[in-house]
C-alpha cells in the first residue's frame, strides 16, 4: 500500500464504530490512509510522537475522533501544522455534546476543523479530507465528482408513499 496521506486516529477502540465511517469514505475513494488508537490522556507520549512526526511521514491531514473531554484533536493540532479534522464521538452520559464543545471551542491560534457528532461527522471528515487532497489530484477529484453524481441520482430517484396522513 502507498504511504498514508490521511491519518485516522481515535481515543479508544470504543470509538471505532463511529470512526469507521471516515475510513469507509477514504477506502471508497482509494485514498491511502492509516488508522490507530491514540489517547490524549492515556497515551500522551504517543500523541506527541504521532503529531510531531506527521509532516515527515507525509500525512496531509489527520482525522481525530474522541468522546467526552475530547482533548485529542486539539492536542494533535497543538503539535503539528498538518490540518486536524475533529470528530466528536457520542458519549454515554451527554450524547456527544461534551465531545462537540471540547473539540469546537479551540482558543484562537490553534484551529481544529470540527465536524458533526457521530457517524455523519466521521463520514464528512473523510469526504473533506478527500476534497483537500483533490486539489492536487485530478483523478481523485473525478472520483469525488462521481460520488456526488451517484448521491444526487439516488436522491432524485427517491419516492414517498401515497398513504394519507
Ligand atoms: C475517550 O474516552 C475516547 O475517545 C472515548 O470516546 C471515551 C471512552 O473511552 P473508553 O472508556 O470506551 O475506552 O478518550
Amino acid at each position: 500500500m502507498k504511504h498514508p496521506l490521511v491519518g485516522v486516529v481515535m481515543g479508544s477502540e470504543s470509538d471505532w464504530e463511529v470512526m469507521r465511517a471516515a475510513v469507509g469514505q477514504l477506502q471508497a475513494l482509494a485514498i491511502p490512509h492509516e488508522r490507530r488508537v491514540v489517547s490524549a490522556h492515556r497515551t500522551p507520549d504517543l500523541l506527541f510522537e504521532y503529531a510531531a512526526s506527521a509532516v515527515t511521514r507525509g500525512l496531509r491531514c489527520i482525522i481525530a475522533g474522541a468522546g467526552g473531554a475530547a482533548h485529542l484533536p486539539g492536542m494533535l493540532a497543538a503539535k503539528t501544522v498538518v490540518p486536524v479534522l475533529g470528530v466528536p464521538v457520542p458519549s454515554k452520559h451527554l450524547q456527544g455534546m461534551d465531545s462537540l464543545l471540547s473539540i469546537v471551542q479551540m482558543p484562537k491560534g490553534v484551529p481544529v476543523a470540527t465536524f458533526a457528532i457521530g457517524t455523519a461527522g466521521a463520514a464528512n471528515a473523510g469526504l473533506f479530507a478527500a476534497a483537500m487532497l483533490a486539489g492536487e489530484d485530478p483523478v481523485l477529484a473525478q472520483r469525488l465528482r462521481d460520488f456526488r453524481a451517484r448521491q444526487e441520482a439516488a436522491v432524485l430517484a427517491m419516492t414517498l408513499p401515497e398513504t394519507p396522513l
